[in-house]
């Protein structure tokens, strides 16, 4: 068994562990990184392209910024259209000149795959048997084995971003965490291709045949989604059955000036809101997708991650070089405030924009009919006033980050 010793171990390198270690390191904090798969494998993954204003600024104190800026597209405002009725959120004017970024998830973890490399930090990519020992102890530690050798990795902390179905949540005890779950009775089929996109910026749909979303990586490549129902396989989903569907979702206008082409990549995910608490325990701190799932809805999945990565970091920074012992206790109670906004709001947006069938209306003791009819009232009055809007402008440009 080999030994090695660091500050912090980061398990997981997706945008979370990435984007922490690096900001870690910036400010002088060493940290290792333990990966499951392939950085190859991480890349070949296709998921979020909208980035808040607040990761676009902590890529830039991690200075992981310059391919962001020339090559990614900032948007003034989104669509929502309403049974073919397309409306406006202009998030610049309703929320004082805040706007989104469209840059894609799997090139922001590019680019910070090629900086940890440049910083020469150590990362040990396809590695098996990740265990982590002594969390709630003084010397925690993680051993896994890489290409035969088993290492044992001493830290001082360590950081869980390991995603959904990574080992570091369920290495804290069921009777030390809580969790809260809500699994929504259908998947997103997402098609990346290389067509130009069907309009500058996003537009989400709800329509009588369930709900689309015509989002953009650049200016020749589109990235669109479909609601489909959860025993749907993707093999179904031929691309010209794809085509004809996103069609009759899109507003008219949008149809008629929608260019197909071969689709480059093609899958189906659930959705689910879930949470856990508390996101620490002893030692172990868990970040993004490791303690918290939302439905792709509202954009928020990797910028909650990203939140989640600045209040740690800040927290770390006190301790190591501010002299401030203990000041990470406090980032689970940061952490969550925001955490559930984040979840109440993709929560809203994926009841309002879905089609539930006749899910939502059992659930709230109602036929269906009556709880459509709900739904659509609280949509227009949202959508026809600019309070409404304002509302949905402020969320969707991301909250602020607690105060540290
Ligand atoms: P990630 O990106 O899942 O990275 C976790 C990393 O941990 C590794 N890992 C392990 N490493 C060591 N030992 C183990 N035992 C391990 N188990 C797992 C994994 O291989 C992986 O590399 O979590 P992170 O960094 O917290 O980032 C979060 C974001 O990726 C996530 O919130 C978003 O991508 C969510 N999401 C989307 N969000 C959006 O805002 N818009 C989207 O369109 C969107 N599409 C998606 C998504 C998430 C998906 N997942 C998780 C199934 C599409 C999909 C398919
Ligand atoms: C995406 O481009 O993949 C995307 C954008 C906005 C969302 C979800 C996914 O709400």
């Amino acid at each position: 068994m080999q030994s090695i010793k660091t500050n912090v171990a980061i398990i997981g390198a997706g945008p979370s562990g990435l984007l922490l270690g690096q900001l870690l390191a910036k400010q002088g904090i060493d940290n290792i990184i333990i990966e499951r798969v392939a950085a190859d494998y991480i890349l070949g993954r296709i998921r979020a392209g909208i980035l808040e204003q607040g990761l676009v600024d902590l890529l830039h104190e991690a200075d992981v910024y310059q391919r962001m800026d020339e090559e990614g597209h900032v948007h003034d405002g989104f669509a929502i259209s309403y049974y073919g009725k397309a409306y406006r959120i202009d998030l610049h004017e309703l929320t004082e000149g805040k706007t989104v970024m469209c840059y894609g998830q799997t090139e922001v973890t590019r680019d910070l795959m090629a900086a940890r490399k440049t910083s020469g930090l150590s990362t040990y990519y396809s590695s098996s048997n990740v265990t982590l020992h002594g969390i709630e102890t003084a010397h925690p530690c993680v051993t896994f084995e890489q290409d035969g050798v088993s290492y044992k990795l001493e830290c001082d902390y360590i950081a869980g971003c390991d995603g959904f179905h990574g080992v570091s949540r369920q290495s804290i005890p069921a009777d030390k965490r809580e969790e809260f779950e809500r699994v929504y009775p259908f998947g997103w089929l997402g098609v990346l291709s290389d067509t130009p996109p069907v309009a500058d910026e996003l537009i989400y749909c709800k329509t009588e045949r369930g709900f689309a979303l015509a989002s953009m990586r650049s200016s020749t490549r589109s990235r669109y989604y479909l609601q489909v129902p959860l025993s749907d396989k993707v093999e179904q989903w031929d691309d010209q059955r794809f085509w004809d569907e996103l069609k009759l979702r899109l507003p008219p206008e949008s149809a008629a000036s929608l260019v197909t082409g071969p689709s480059i990549e093609k899958s189906i995910a659930p959705l689910r809101s879930f949470v856990c608490e508390p996101m620490q325990l002893g030692k172990l701190f868990l970040v993004g997708d490791a303690a918290h799932i939302v439905p792709p809805t509202g954009a928020k999945g990797l910028n909650l991650a990203a939140s989640d990565v600045a209040i740690l970091y800040r927290l770390l920074n006190k301790e190591y070089n501010e002299n401030q012992a203990n000041a990470s206790q406090r980032y689970s109670e940061l952490a969550l405030s925001r955490v559930w906004q984040a979840e109440r709001f993709s929560w809203w947006m994926s009841n309002m924009l879905h089609d539930f069938k006749d899910d939502a209306g059992k659930a709230n003791n109602m036929d269906q009919k009556t709880f459509e009819r709900f739904m659509k009232s609280e949509l227009d009055f949202y959508l026809n006033s600019k309070a409404g809007q304002k509302v949905i402008a402020e969320q969707y440009v991301g909250l602020p980050y607690p105060e540290i």
